[in-house]
């Protein structure tokens, strides 16, 4: 188990600053904005922010890096794929609350629905997300595929997850900097909301990167077995 103590250090770090990054948000909607609630208004929006951190950011990147634990090596192959469609699916669950937040929201207001670059890069990746968790159940998880179609498919899978997790973290950062345009009058004037949103920003990009980092260190892998 080379470098366990290296692993289990990146391993925390990266879950409190997802868990930080999920807390912040909270914070963002219940402090700063108007909190939460389900009435077409601003309260059902701020549901779009939380469900997103939580969903899109944080669980998924937790779902990224399942097979990496070094104590699950032993756990079962199937165990291990079943935990890492499951969280991608209650990712995938909240995500898809998160939209209807904000499109209830923009209904009930009469705001124009899907013009902004955010919402372009946002609906795209949501669809790229089912799709991927769909051929993900298909080909890896049910019994039915074959081997040479797993092994065909399995960099791409691999390729398009990390492609996906990237592209959500943009999108959420092109969220919350449309967010504050939208609700800051004085953006430009260092405002404790603006501060401490920009922040939140840079925790969700900190997530990202130690958990790509921790994804892509080979000795960090699940040790390969025959057939599998
Ligand atoms: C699987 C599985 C793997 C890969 C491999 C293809 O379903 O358990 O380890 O696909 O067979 O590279």
């Amino acid at each position: 188990m080379d470098g366990y103590k290296g692993f289990l250090g990146l391993l925390v770090s990266s879950l409190l600053v997802g868990f930080l990054s999920v807390i912040f948000t909270l914070i963002w909607v219940l402090h700063y904005r108007e909190g939460l609630g389900w009435d077409g208004t601003a309260l059902e929006f701020n549901w779009h922010p939380v469900l997103m951190v939580t969903g899109f950011v944080f669980i998924q990147g937790i779902a990224i890096i399942v097979y990496r634990l070094p104590w699950t090596w032993k756990c079962s192959k199937l165990l291990m794929k079943s935990i890492h469609a499951g969280l991608h699916t209650v990712a995938a669950i909240l995500v898809i609350i998160a939209l209807v937040s904000v499109f209830d929201f923009h209904n009930a207001l009469s705001i124009p629905n899907m013009y902004s670059l955010h919402s372009w890069v946002g609906l795209t990746v949501v669809i790229l997300y089912i799709l991927q968790l769909l051929l993900g159940i298909f080909i890896f998880l049910l019994p039915w595929a074959p081997l040479s179609l797993r092994a065909f498919v399995m960099p791409m899978h691999v390729y398009s997850g990390l492609l996906i997790f990237g592209t959500v973290i943009a999108a959420v950062l092109m969220g919350v900097t449309e967010k504050l345009f939208f609700a800051l009058s004085g953006y430009s004037k260092f405002p404790p909301e603006g501060v401490f949103t920009n922040t939140l920003g840079l925790l969700i990009v900190v997530y990202g990167a130690l958990i790509f980092w921790i994804v892509t260190r080979p000795q960090w892998q699940r040790p390969k077995e025959p057939n599998s």
